[in-house]
């Protein structure tokens, strides 16, 4: 049965591969699963017939057969549950990467939203300039530790996982690209990511949907 994913009609990032549904895509495309995707407008996302499938009316979200699953991250665990090649097969090594997971969608990510909802809502704000350093420095934390415990592996936990799609695509978000690239490791590591076949083919096709929005 070929699942069906959701993503945006037309996505604010422009076909840079920054919403949701890549991380999606990209674990379907390392396990060779074909997939259908219906694309949603953000009228539609918000409509009851979406929210049925997603509680909180955003992408991505993933429908098989008579499951239907909506985060990202619980998306890109039960793909790799199905299909071999994204979670090791020794059961240590296997909750290793699943904590990986959790370690980029909630330890290393919580300073970087803070960033980005700060650029959001407070840019106007008399106190925006003094408290955006503290944010920077709140990251830098982060990924000091994040780079420090990577060294010059190639992924997170020796073989790239799970775990790996979910933190170059936390690393790939453009409010900490400056920050970044002062952890030379960090950038190699999300470049590595970027240069997987599996992650251009993902890239290529949330980008055709983009580019087909914009001319059609
Ligand atoms: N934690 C969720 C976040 C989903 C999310 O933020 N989706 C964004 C696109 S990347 C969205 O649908 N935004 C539109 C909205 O919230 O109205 C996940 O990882 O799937």
């Amino acid at each position: 049965m070929t699942p069906i994913i959701t993503a945006f009609r037309q996505s604010p990032d422009r076909g840079r591969g920054l919403a949701r549904d890549m991380q999606v895509r990209w674990a379907l495309e390392e396990v060779g699963q074909p997939y259908d995707v219906r694309l949603v407008s953000f009228r539609e996302m918000k409509e009851p017939a979406h929210r049925a499938l997603h509680p909180f009316g955003q992408i991505p979200t993933y429908e098989e057969g008579d499951l239907a699953l909506f985060e990202s991250g619980a998306i890109v665990l039960h793909i790799a549950e199905r299909h071999g090649g994204l979670l090791p097969d020794d059961a240590n090594a296997r909750a290793r990467a699943i904590t990986w997971m959790f370690a980029a969608v909630d330890t290393v990510k919580a300073p970087i939203v803070d960033r980005e909802a700060a650029m959001l809502t407070e840019r106007d704000k008399p106190w925006y300039a003094q408290r955006l350093p503290m944010l920077d420095d709140r990251i830098r934390v982060r990924l000091s530790e994040l780079s420090s415990r990577l060294g010059d592996a190639d992924w997170l936990d020796d073989e790239f996982s799970v775990g790996d799609i979910m933190m170059v695509g936390l690393l790939r978000r453009p409010a900490i690209s400056s920050i970044l690239e002062e952890y030379p490791n960090l950038s190699a590591y999300v470049t590595r990511g970027e240069a997987r076949p599996a992650f251009k083919r993902a890239f290529d096709a949330q980008l055709a949907v983009f580019i087909a929005a914009s001319t059609g």
